[in-house]
């Protein structure tokens, strides 16, 4: 099986983006290890402080922020960091060709009852010889040069795209290599799976409220089929299963808290798992417009995201 630092030198010419796309991963790896030793290690709970979004940080939201941070701040292809957990861009090398967003842990609050987690991770190329600044992160997630994620599951796995297709690739604990499993993944244009935090029903727009609806009806209904229901409450697992089995994930605007445009974050959630969606042939739009077209107002800015099967994505957005 061919393991990911081979796979890079045949598919990836930029010897600087391998450098930066191994040192995430072999970073993550790391975070694995961590992870699997859980309560073990003490590393579980909170850390007693917020981060800059107002969320209380879990310890290992801190513990894979650091590890992340100190090896890619160490790599020379990096021009500057921004992630969850820092309030602001970090900035590395001033002639690093790459600026990277990431979420070091997404799905946190899966930690302490042993569910899956992940880290998602988005990256764009720079140039000239200068401080990195946050208006050059401001870019529209078509620009990305690379986005992909690590799930922490039952095995750890990584998924990824340069723009050329989906591939995803399984940590063999015993050789510690990611070796590729599954090439240029596809989504399924039509499905009969969803996912959306039902709860927060009573809070969307009457249209989301009454595509939902629909679904719910299945075949005795407008849509006349049934549709099965799941929620990791972890993007990253989420978006994983649509890759492996298809699906919708909807992660929509609700008045529950009207100052905020969504959940979850564009540059270092939405953007990359939108990346990722369309090169397997899906859709990733929020009520409006297609999330790789959106121009970035802030690092932490917030989006609604509906993503996965073309065609059920386009039925949602009639709605
Ligand atoms: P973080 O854990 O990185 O803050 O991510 C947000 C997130 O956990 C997503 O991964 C997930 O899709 C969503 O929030 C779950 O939200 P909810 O708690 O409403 O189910």
């Amino acid at each position: 099986m061919q393991s990911l630092s081979q796979f890079l030198a045949a598919h990836v010419a930029s010897s600087s983006l391998q450098e930066v796309l191994l040192v995430t991963t072999e970073t993550c790896k790391e975070i694995s290890a961590a992870l699997k030793k859980g309560s073990l290690a003490g590393i579980l709970g909170m850390a007693g402080n917020e981060n800059v979004q107002g969320e209380e940080q879990k310890k290992l939201d801190v513990i894979s922020n650091n590890m992340l941070k100190n090896a890619l701040l160490a790599c020379p292809s990096v021009r500057a960091i921004a992630s969850e957990e820092e309030d602001d861009i970090v900035p590395a090398h001033t002639t690093g060709e790459y600026l990277i967003s990431f979420d070091p842990l997404d799905g946190s609050s899966n930690i302490d009852i042993n569910s899956m987690v992940g880290t998602i991770f988005s990256l764009y190329r720079t140039t000239g010889d200068h401080p990195a600044t946050e208006v050059e992160f401001l870019r529209p997630g078509k620009e990305q040069v690379a986005a992909g994620y690590v799930l922490y599951g039952p095995s750890t796995m990584l998924v990824f795209t340069t723009g050329n297709g989906v591939n995803m690739f399984t940590l063999d604990i015993d050789q510690g290599e990611f070796l590729l499993t599954h090439e240029n993944v596809k989504v399924a244009a039509e499905t009969q799976e969803f996912a959306i935090n039902m709860s927060n029903q009573r809070f969307w727009s009457d249209a989301m409220q009454a595509y939902v609806s629909d679904l719910v009806l299945g075949k005795d209904g407008p849509r006349g089929k049934n549709y099965n229901m799941r929620w990791v409450a972890a993007m990253v697992g989420d978006v994983h299963r649509i890759l492996c089995r298809g699906g919708i994930f909807i992660y929509p605007w609700d008045k529950k808290d009207p100052t905020k445009a969504g959940k979850l974050r564009l540059m270092y959630e939405a953007n990359p798992m939108a990346m990722l969606i369309e090169n397997a042939g899906g859709k990733a739009f929020t009520h409006t417009q297609r999330i790789l077209d959106i121009q970035p107002e802030g690092i932490h800015q917030r989006v609604p995201v509906i993503l996965g099967a073309a065609n059920e994505v386009d039925k949602c957005l009639s709605y």
